[in-house]
């Protein structure tokens, strides 16, 4: 056991900061064997906060050189070295702060705050890492202005980068040079970066709405310098889209990007020096997926979009979190969208939302996208402050209209322009603006849990009225036993015999009614009334996932289908499609081996396979099976290997009566043109993968000679690891490991292309048994120290080869506990993110339940776990 708790940080207790820095001067010497930071901080008291309080400064793992007030040492009665910081009880209303400390950046493996990577120097210091680099009061509402000089060896680091614009540069005694940088925009300093290396510089040009023009460098490792093109042509598309949609231009004269190949997250939005994971930003054809192409447009564009939602306007504390990432999620989102399908960008972000982010609302670490209270904060960089936070904002923007959705998110970035504010302060804009009374909906940012809409309908042939009832209630979660309705816009159609929908008319004889309506649902049950209704309607509800909620309602299979070929919204077609196939899988759970599947899924998908006027972007998502750990998701109580096996035999009975089809679509979608990654050609290569794989798992020999052909002659990497994954799925076990081979000798000096031929391997079902994959640990290209390389092996079992994670004598969860407990001592937020999978023990079946327990329970009786991991740990157990 831990022999000492943590502290909990409550929201409640947020108190203004008892003193500002305006200014901080920095200096990095940056050696070998060790980095020199002198800090020189210009404070003064907050005339806002009560006064005769102390300076307390955050301050973690620094050895403590030297400390002045206004030039003179200070002495070592007037302060104290605390466990997390430094205090000193006197001080004067106004004074210059001098600090110096020595890191040891070389050693440091939890990625926070100043660390090595490939040799570079780089730094991480959201939420919590710029108290690893020197004494400073370390929280979001302290915004300074930084200079920084950089200096160290100029033939091991000829490029130095710090944030802002370069104003000074020279060369030093002994070989070393220093630039000088300086942000003219006030910050807070988890946005502070420095980065110092052998990097080549990729340059490009933007040009402002205003006529500004902006210089764009991408630094890179030597090897690397033909993989940038995408992200800065993504990043260009991205500057132009947030000048036309949210009237924001760039407001430095440089933006650099930068990649690195440790890191614990994707990226970081440091203001005018973005890091990225390197597997985050680098593409070319013939290393990087479309999945990838595509992610890298969204990190590229996200992280942008921060300068203003974020950086310009930043969080008050770490509870408002989600005001930036939620909204800046939401940005990304529309951007994507308008880049390619916005049905196929719905989908995944629904997919996502109801997989992963469902569960954590049903778990142990449940908690509002504004948490009321943490242990860790790196804890809650979670799907709920994320991707729930940016459904909150969806919703906004669906309640108030694109206009007046424009004019709020215009009058918050003018109200609060170089503020730290909270995620009220954002709604308030938004009602400000629009006029609309959002009080209701702010409970979306204080209660945690999925409210459950339960759906009722009558049709009263007599009275040509069809009337829907919804009710909501949103379930108890850790701390929250009780809740309130919310205001959940509850978009509905209805469809007619002939598939058309048909007016909505909430008032009888109302001329020019919609076809698509938005139903404010606020009350924990209301009725709503469809006049003038000629024939009963197949309803279609939560139209394009209108609000993050369960949709309960009676379905027969037979309106399934029928959605899924007329819905005119396509999110619901292809919804319609899933829940029929989750109806099926679940009817086929623990029944025998010969059970069959009903016909009508079999002859829908075949319909899907067959038609070629249908959009293909969405055939190509239909055809997708809900995963697995989507039925986890679904059932109270999970049977991970009989969910295994119906979803496996629903499979092989549809590739077995649909080979032909199959096959077809294959051929018809084999494209041999030059590699592009547009919606229309990644559709394309998705359908006819998906086709190949389904082929392959039922063994069929021509599908075998078809992906064979494919691995070898691939000129881009979707359909090199297209093929690569359906062989390693398949029985073929000769090819399945001359494949493997080949691959891994093609691209060993890859790291990104390494960290995919391990996660295709660690989360296939038949190829990632557990004694597979402890000898993935043992590869060469393993390595303990990168995130990339645990998550693709230890994530990837964990968190997508379910059947093999889940074997029933828990081997897979005290290979997962082991690890843990290894990495705690190493980089405890990875560490911790691991835990995951584990933490919603309570709903699984007794087996696993109890082994996952017993994980659980394995780690917390280590002594001085790291704060990240108690927390997780602790909270799953209690
Ligand atoms: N703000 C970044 C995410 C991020 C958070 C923490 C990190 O280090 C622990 C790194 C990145 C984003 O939203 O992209
Ligand atoms: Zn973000």
């Amino acid at each position: 056991m831990r022999t000492s708790q943590p502290r909990t940080i409550y929201l409640k207790d947020y108190k203004v900061p008892p003193y500002l820095v305006d200014h901080v001067d920095l200096r990095f010497e940056l050696f070998e064997e060790g980095t020199r930071v002198y800090n020189s901080m210009e404070i003064r008291r907050n005339p806002d906060a009560d006064p005769g309080q102390p300076l307390e400064l955050d301050g973690e793992g620094l050895e403590l050189e030297g400390l002045t007030v206004n030039g003179l040492p200070l002495a070592p009665s007037d302060f104290e070295v605390t466990s997390g910081g430094l205090r000193i009880e006197k001080v004067s209303d106004a004074f210059t702060l001098g600090v110096v400390t020595w890191i040891l950046p070389q050693d440091n493996t939890r990625l926070e705050g100043l660390y090595k990577s490939s040799g570079m120097f780089c730094t991480q210091c959201e939420a919590e890492g710029f108290r690893w680099i020197t004494y400073f009061p370390d929280r979001p509402d302290i915004m300074a202005r930084f200079r920084t000089r950089v200096e160290a060896d100029k033939a091991r680091y000829p490029i130095l980068l710090s944030n802002g614009n370069d104003v000074d540069r020279g060369d030093l005694e002994d070989g070393r040079h220093f630039v000088t940088w300086e942000d003219p925009f006030p910050k807070p300093c988890y946005l502070f970066a420095l980065v110092a290396g052998d990097l080549v510089e990729k340059r490009d040009r933007f040009k402002t709405q205003s006529g500004r023009d902006i210089d764009l460098r991408m630094y890179v490792e030597p090897r690397n310098a033909a993989k940038c093109d995408h992200a800065l042509d993504s990043l260009k598309r991205a500057m132009r889209w947030d000048e036309q949609i949210y009237g924001r231009e760039y407001d430095l004269d440089i933006f650099m990007i930068v990649a690195v190949d440790d890191f614990n997250m994707g990226a970081m939005e440091n203001k005018g020096l973005n890091i990225f994971n390197s597997s985050c930003v680098l593409a070319s054809a013939d290393t990087a997926t479309d999945a990838a192409f595509q992610r890298i447009e969204a990190i590229v564009a996200h992280e942008y979009f921060h300068n203003w939602s974020g950086n310009r306007v930043t969080c008050r504390d770490w509870f408002q979190l989600s005001l930036k990432e939620g909204f800046t999620v939401f940005r990304d989102s529309q951007f994507s969208s308008d880049m390619g399908s916005p049905t196929v960008k719905r989908i995944e972000d629904a997919t996502l939302l109801r997989t992963a982010q469902f569960a954590e609302d049903s778990g142990p670490m449940a908690h509002p996208v504004r948490p009321d209270s943490y242990i860790e904060i790196s804890n809650f960089y979670t799907l709920t402050v994320y991707e729930k936070g940016a459904e909150v904002v969806r919703m906004i923007h669906t309640l108030l209209g694109e206009a007046d959705f424009r004019k709020g998110s215009d009058l918050y970035f003018e109200r609060h322009d170089g503020q730290a504010v909270t995620t009220d302060d954002f709604v308030k804009a938004m009602e400000d603006a629009s006029g609309r009374d959002l009080s209701q909906f702010r409970l979306w940012y204080q209660q945690a849990g999925t409210p459950v809409v339960d759906v009722t309908d009558h049709y009263d042939e007599q009275a040509r009225t069809y009337t829907l009832t919804l009710s909501q209630h949103v379930p108890p979660t850790p701390g929250q036993s009780e809740k309130q309705p919310q205001h959940i816009p509850f978009a509905v159609g209805l469809i007619g015999e002939r598939g058309a929908d048909l007016p909505l008319k909430l008032e009888a004889g109302a001329s020019d009614a919609p076809r698509n309506r938005v139903l404010e649902l606020t009350g924990a049950e209301q009725t709503f009334v469809f006049h003038d209704v000629a024939e009963r309607p197949v309803p279609s509800l939560l139209r394009g996932f209108s609000a993050p909620v369960k949709v309960r309602y009676p379905w027969s299979r037979d309106q399934l289908l029928f959605l899924m070929s007329h819905d005119s919204d396509g999110f619901n077609r292809w919804d319609a499609g899933q829940r029929l196939a989750v109806d099926v899988i679940q009817s086929m759970l623990g029944q025998p081996q010969e059970q069959t599947v009903d016909p009508r899924l079999v002859t829908a998908f075949r319909q899907l396979l067959s038609d070629t006027d249908l959009d293909l972007a969405l055939v190509a998502k239909m055809l997708h099976l809900p995963s697995e750990a989507y039925l986890i998701e679904l059932s109270d109580v999970a049977d991970v290997q009989a969910i295994h096996s119906a979803r496996t035999r629903v499979l092989n009975q549809l590739a077995l009566e649909l080979q032909d089809e199959l096959l077809a679509c294959y051929l018809r979608n084999r494209e041999d043109g030059d590699y592009e990654p547009t919606p229309e050609a990644i559709a394309r290569r998705s359908l006819k993968n998906t086709a190949l794989g389904w082929l392959l798992h039922i063994n069929e020999e021509e599908a075998r000679l078809m992906a064979l052909k494919q691995f070898e002659s691939a000129t881009n990497m979707t359909d090199q690891a297209g093929a690569l994954r359906s062989l390693v799925n398949s029985d073929f076990e000769a090819d399945r490991s001359k494949a493997l081979d080949a691959f891994y000798e093609r691209f060993s000096d890859d790291p990104q292309v390494v960290e995919q031929w391990f996660s295709i391997q660690a989360g296939s079902p038949r190829a990632g048994t557990l004694p597979a994959v402890e000898a993935l640990l043992e590869h060469p290209a393993f390595d303990w120290k990168n995130p990339n390389k645990i998550r693709s092996v230890i994530g990837a079992f964990a968190g997508q080869n379910l059947a093999n994670f889940h074997a029933e004598d828990c081997s897979g969860y005290r290979f997962l506990a082991r690890h843990i407990l290894a990495l705690d001592s190493t980089n405890p937020q990875i560490a911790a993110r691991l835990v995951a999978p584990l933490t919603r023990w309570r709903n699984y079946g007794e087996v696993y339940r109890e082994g996952m327990r017993a994980a659980l329970e394995q780690i917390q009786a280590r002594p001085d776990l790291s704060k990240d991991v108690y927390e997780v740990v602790h909270k799953s157990l209690k």
